[in-house]
């Protein structure tokens, strides 16, 4: 399954740089740092970078084993670079620029855009990347130890939502956390670092959040919003908003969910989830962003109520 080129890749190279995408999640970041920590056990150079920023409380931890920037003498040795988790290359930010002549091995899980990269792994009914890293280990005739077992769980966790994402044929993805188990992974440690780890002023900017939500063609489009006075009432960093799509979805009727922060005078960030009629993929698009059909996000300039109108004016014709 896992591509001969790939392989040939990974045993001709002495050394390596890995990258994901930027503001990384716990399945970017897990996988970066299991197969580094993997690669390094077979005896080769392994140094890591991320665009950052580092925004979530669960990988904040890791953020100093990343640099931001690949510099000159990082490239001397010719090391094979591996990009993880990024579905187009602008996902890796700056670090683009710093590729300059190198060989790229693109490994990713997302319905790619543009062909980058001189070996690619791309499976999108993958449900992790970390998924992917463990065939990988495996491919290569390796076990992963537990501190890998915990890396490659996490983005395994987070990207199916803890399991609960899955339909009936995971069996795949379940057979992958019964041997991330046996190889020392702990679920319960994983969902402690995931859930764990808030201060009080998120939950409760998360709940003004939350009594705020306006209902719109009968109660099956729902939206909320975040402002910048919120921000600095709360001094909150991480808006949990996987906690929000939870129990927005959790509600009877609703299909189609809209959450939106202003980011600063000029700018809105958005996110769009869909139970199972609207292709939100392609709604963030009209708005300069992307994602999954049912999972995406954009950021644009403009005002919180005008955006909401012209989201609202997007799906008039699925609802009305
Ligand atoms: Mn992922």
């Amino acid at each position: 399954m896992v591509p001969k080129p790939l392989l040939s890749f990974l045993q001709n190279h002495q050394s390596f740089l890995l990258l994901g995408h930027q503001e990384p999640d716990a399945d970017c970041i897990g996988s970066q740092l299991a197969l580094g920590s993997f690669l390094a056990r077979l005896g080769k150079t392994v140094r890591q970078y991320n665009h950052g920023p580092f925004k979530r409380a669960e990988i904040n931890r890791y953020s100093p084993l990343f640099s931001p920037r690949i510099d000159a003498f990082d490239k001397v040795s010719r090391p094979g670079v591996i990009i993880l988790d990024c579905s187009s290359i602008d996902r890796i930010g700056d670090l683009q620029q710093d590729l300059g002549g190198l060989n790229v091995a693109v490994i990713d899980h997302h319905a790619t855009t543009g062909s980058f990269g001189d070996v690619r792994w791309i499976d999108s009914h993958r449900s992790s990347c970390t998924w992917m890293v463990h065939r990988l280990i495996t491919a290569l005739g390796g076990v992963p130890n537990a501190d890998e077992a915990h890396w490659l769980m996490l983005g395994l966790a987070t990207d199916t939502g803890f399991f609960r994402h899955l339909e009936s044929g995971s069996q795949d993805t379940f057979q992958t956390a019964a041997n991330l188990s046996a190889a020392g992974a702990s679920a319960k440690a994983v969902f402690q670092q995931i859930n764990g780890g808030k201060v009080l002023a998120n939950q409760k900017l998360m709940g003004l959040i939350l009594s705020r939500t306006e209902s719109y063609y009968n109660g099956r489009v729902v939206y909320s919003w975040e402002t910048q006075t919120d921000r600095v009432s709360f001094g909150a960093e991480n808006r949990e908003s996987d906690t929000i799509y939870q129990v927005l979805q959790g509600v009877t009727g609703v299909e189609c969910i809209i959450l939106l922060r202003q980011e600063n005078a000029t700018t809105v960030t958005g996110g769009l989830r869909s139970r199972a009629m609207v292709d939100v993929a392609a709604l963030a698009q009209k708005f300069g962003g992307g994602g999954h059909i049912r999972a995406s996000g954009f950021s644009c300039p403009g005002l919180l109520a005008d955006v909401r109108t012209r989201i609202l004016d997007e799906l008039k014709p699925l609802f009305d």
